[in-house]
């Protein structure tokens, strides 16, 4: 039988199907759902969409496109900043009948370290999540695509908070097992994995890009098998908790990448089409865990 509870590096979680950063917007489903989004809340931990040091409008309309097996988006952190963060959006997701882990991006170390210590004094954060898919400024280089930065990312982070850190990798990194190694040996408590995996759009009958932002991100059940290989490798090599996602859509998606090496599974473009789908995965999920006949090996 598998455990009623999960622990991620110290949060107590009530099942293994949490959202993935940015796909699940609490605060608008609420205007819409009311009451019943705390009744029946889909998942075991609310992840925030991104936030950063100073407040950003986003890129450029348009921001989607529709892909045959997901979506590609181009949307570029559109947030009201930390001070509007703390002060209009954590109230409101620290009612939430589970834990909170916030989502930070900084485009430098010294502006991740900023997020991390504003939010290591509030308890309403159970942990954070570090975004490491952007360019450090400093060195032009992205953060989560070389072992080095994650390194000294965490190195001058890891000192700032008792509370858990989580490193969200990116895919589109040469060696994705060697980053996250590095991000155990230099102190994160777990890693999520995957971000979007870098993708582009032709304006239909034109040379020029859909998006405003010129290239996007693609998720969605077209990148279930890369998630699937990088989930496999990173669990080769790290001790720490796994956060993983990538296309899943059902119960079945959730246990493939438990048995790849996850310890968590994240939603994320599935709750787009029905917000519910948390839930839902999770009934799965635990239905096929406790079914003797398709156990086996688990
Ligand atoms: O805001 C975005 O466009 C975005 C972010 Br920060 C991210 O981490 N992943 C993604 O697919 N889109």
């Amino acid at each position: 039988m598998p455990p009623a509870t999960v622990d991620l590096c110290g949060i107590e979680l009530a099942h293994p199907i949490i959202n993935a950063s940015g796909t699940f917007d609490v605060i608008a489903a609420r205007r819409v759902f009311g009451d019943a989004l705390d009744e029946r809340f889909p998942f075991a931990a609310y992840v925030s969409k991104t936030v950063t040091v100073a407040p950003r409008e986003g890129n450029p309309p348009p921001r989607l496109w529709e892909l045959p097996a997901g979506l590609l988006n181009s949307i570029g952190l559109p947030n009201k900043g930390r001070r509007g963060y703390l002060a209009e959006d954590l109230p409101e997701l620290a009612a939430l009948p589970v834990p909170l882990i916030v989502n930070v991006m900084g485009f430098s170390r010294a502006e991740v370290g900023e997020l991390v210590t504003a939010f290591a004094l509030r308890d309403e954060v159970a942990g954070l999540e570090l975004n490491v898919s952007c360019p450090n400024v400093e060195t032009g280089m992205v953060m989560g695509a070389d072992p080095d930065e994650v390194s000294r990312l965490l190195a001058a982070v890891r000192p700032l908070t008792e509370k858990p850190l989580i490193v969200k990798l990116t895919p589109n990194a040469g060696d994705v097992a060697a980053v996250a190694r590095a991000a155990q040996d230099a102190g994160a408590s777990a890693v999520s994995l995957i971000n979007t995996v870098r993708g582009m759009a032709l304006s239909p009958g034109s040379r020029e890009p859909w998006l405003g932002g010129g290239t996007g991100g693609v998720s969605g059940p077209a990148v279930r098998a890369v998630a699937l290989a990088q989930v496999y490798a990173v669990g080769g090599v790290v001790s720490i908790p796994i956060i993983a996602m990538g296309g899943v859509q059902s119960g079945a998606d959730a246990l493939e990448l438990i048995r790849a090496g996850a310890d968590v599974v994240a939603v994320g473009t599935e709750s787009f089409r029905d917000p519910a789908a948390g839930t839902r995965i999770a009934a799965e999920l635990a239905a096929l865990r406790t079914s003797p006949a398709l156990t086996r090996g688990d």
